[in-house]
């Protein structure tokens, strides 16, 4: 009951500002968002739940022929983008005016709202218009894929529908739990084209996450242009790499460029992953001096795992290494660059420590910081990374002292985040080498308390990673993702006082129409009543 009255408080007070667009309000709050669907969309309807909701009991706004956007500045990309994502399905003109009577305005704070920081936004819905506040552009995005929501399912349609596109009234205050909520591409067992890459962003943009990790090499394949290093690409992405030989291709650092302007665009940063020194194996037949006899081992399409290494004693391997790191440091802009670091299984156990404590500081050498699965918090140098949690034990002492230590650690637990594992044993593709993950598995739990002596403070966030032993086109990707990957979306984004699986699955039943109007090859969980 604090909670509730705490949360009315705070909305009132933000009222007092835009209460014109408000009022009356009806009594009831959102720390847990209830209502069930299928049903009218209410402002309880969004996934991830958002923080604070307050309906209003007065009439919904109403998107019509005469409906304008207004937008000034930096707000103008995000409402172009938004009028865009509304006209085939209502069409209507909305075009971006300086003003207009029936509008829905985006608007960046003159004085920033320090509850709302960077990601979080302030949505106002009454009979004459919308107002969609925010201190970053980021937030404002967030805010359009909240609105997004709260329109009938068919606005996802790409030709006119005959519908009332009403929106519910009311106010949400938004804001992330954690500032990391990503998901990660394998693109090495199996080759995902750029344009397959693009319509992943666009689906996760949806969901606020705001992280895509690319998995660019491995055993199998490898998937970046490095310059000076031809053979990588030529030959460690050429024909017949990938699973069975079945997954050729490679990211261009021109086609890479493209992705992380794309990602940016809906205000997702690309984090690049070159796995090392175990699962080098593309990279050992494309150049055998990467080796330690300097012989070229066999082509690998199986999806063993463990027995590759590179030559950690010779002084040439990290020559190698570090042109790859400065050349991806240099094509993104984010902050972090990921370095594999899991697996090594035919690296000395010292020689692993010693490589790491190489590698991870070059990272930094060239501005970023260093990202590495778990196995790398046995480094000292670890203290300075962010630690990808991938265990399916709760228990990982190397993780939870580095973590004291002051590393971040991102959750990606494979028995709860791992997409490519199957729903249940019947499953066409997946694997279940951590078991099989139905949604609820993948809703209930909280990333902040998983890991044993990893303190909250030190949760930067969550991951869902998709390993492409088995996911040979976009399809699969699909399948495997969807609606696994709303739960984690949820878990990043959404405070623990919204976390209810009867809420969530509801909601996401009613989200169901939405993604087939899009096309998305989705997994009709039987635990959801789509
Ligand atoms: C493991 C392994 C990957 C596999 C994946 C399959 C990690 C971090 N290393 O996760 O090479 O592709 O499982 O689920």
């Amino acid at each position: 009951m604090a909670t509730v009255r705490r949360v009315r408080h705070n909305l009132l007070a933000h009222l007092t500002v835009a209460g014109a667009l408000l009022l009356p309000l009806v009594v009831t709050t959102a720390s847990a968002a209830s209502p069930p669907a299928p049903g009218p969309i209410t402002l309880h309807s969004v996934i991830p739940a958002p923080a604070e909701v307050v309906p209003s009991s007065s009439g919904p706004f109403r998107i019509t022929a005469t409906t304008v956007l207004v937008a000034a500045s930096a707000a103008r990309p995000i409402a172009e983008r938004l009028a865009a994502a509304l006209r085939p399905a209502t069409g209507f003109p909305l075009p971006i005016r300086p003003a207009g009577t029936t509008a829905i305005t985006l608007l960046l704070n003159d004085a920033p709202d320090p509850w709302l920081g960077d990601e979080g936004y302030q949505l106002e819905v009454g009979t004459q218009g919308v107002a969609l506040r925010a201190n970053r552009p980021a937030g404002l995005f967030a805010g359009t894929q909240t609105l997004r929501q709260l329109l009938p399912t068919t606005v996802e349609a790409s030709s006119v529908r005959p519908e009332n596109w009403t929106v519910p009234a009311g106010l949400i205050r938004d804001r992330p739990r954690f500032p990391y909520r990503g998901t990660m591409l394998d693109l090495a067992r199996h080759f995902h084209p750029p344009a397959d890459v693009k319509r992943y962003i666009d689906e996760i943009s949806r969901f606020k996450f705001n992280y895509l990790h690319l998995h660019l090499a491995d055993d199998q394949g490898w998937r970046i242009e490095i310059d000076g290093w031809p053979r990588l690409t030529t030959v460690g992405g050429g024909p017949g790499t990938g699973v069975r030989g079945l997954g050729p291709g490679y990211l261009t650092q021109a086609d890479y460029r493209e992705l992380v302007r794309y990602a940016a665009e809906r205000f997702v940063t690309i984090l690049p992953e070159i796995d090392m020194p175990g699962h080098v194996n593309a990279a050992q037949v494309a150049y055998p001096s990467l080796t330690c006899d300097g012989v070229a081992p066999r082509q690998r399409t199986d999806i063993r795992v463990g027995y590759s290494s590179l030559c950690t004693s010779k002084e040439s391997t990290y020559v190698f290494v570090e042109d790859v790191i400065r050349q991806l440091a240099a094509l993104t802009p984010g902050p972090y660059l990921h370095v594999g670091g899991d697996e090594a299984l035919s690296t000395r156990h010292e020689d692993y420590l010693a490589f790491e404590q190489r590698v991870l500081p070059l990272v930094a050498k060239y501005g970023k910081t260093a990202y590495g699965w778990h196995e790398i918090a046995a480094a000292p140098a670890a203290t300075d990374a962010v630690i990808q949690y991938w265990s399916v034990s709760r228990d990982t002492p190397t993780v939870a002292a580095a973590a004291g230590a002051g590393a971040k650690v991102i959750l990606s637990p494979a028995d709860r985040t791992y997409l490519d594992m199957q729903y249940d044993l019947l499953t066409p593709g997946g694997l279940h080498w951590a078991g099989t993950i139905e949604v609820r598995t993948a809703y209930d739990w909280d990333p902040a308390t998983w890991a044993h002596g990893v303190p909250a403070d030190a949760v930067l966030g969550v991951e869902a990673p998709l390993w492409s032993e088995t996911l040979r086109d976009y399809d699969d990707v699909e399948f495997q993702a969807f609606p696994r990957l709303a739960a984690i979306a949820e878990l990043g984004w959404s405070p623990r006082s919204t976390h209810d699986w009867i809420s969530f699955r509801d909601r996401l039943a009613a989200y169901g129409p939405r993604w087939t109007r899009r096309g998305v090859h989705f997994y009709r969980s039987p635990q959801i009543r789509w």
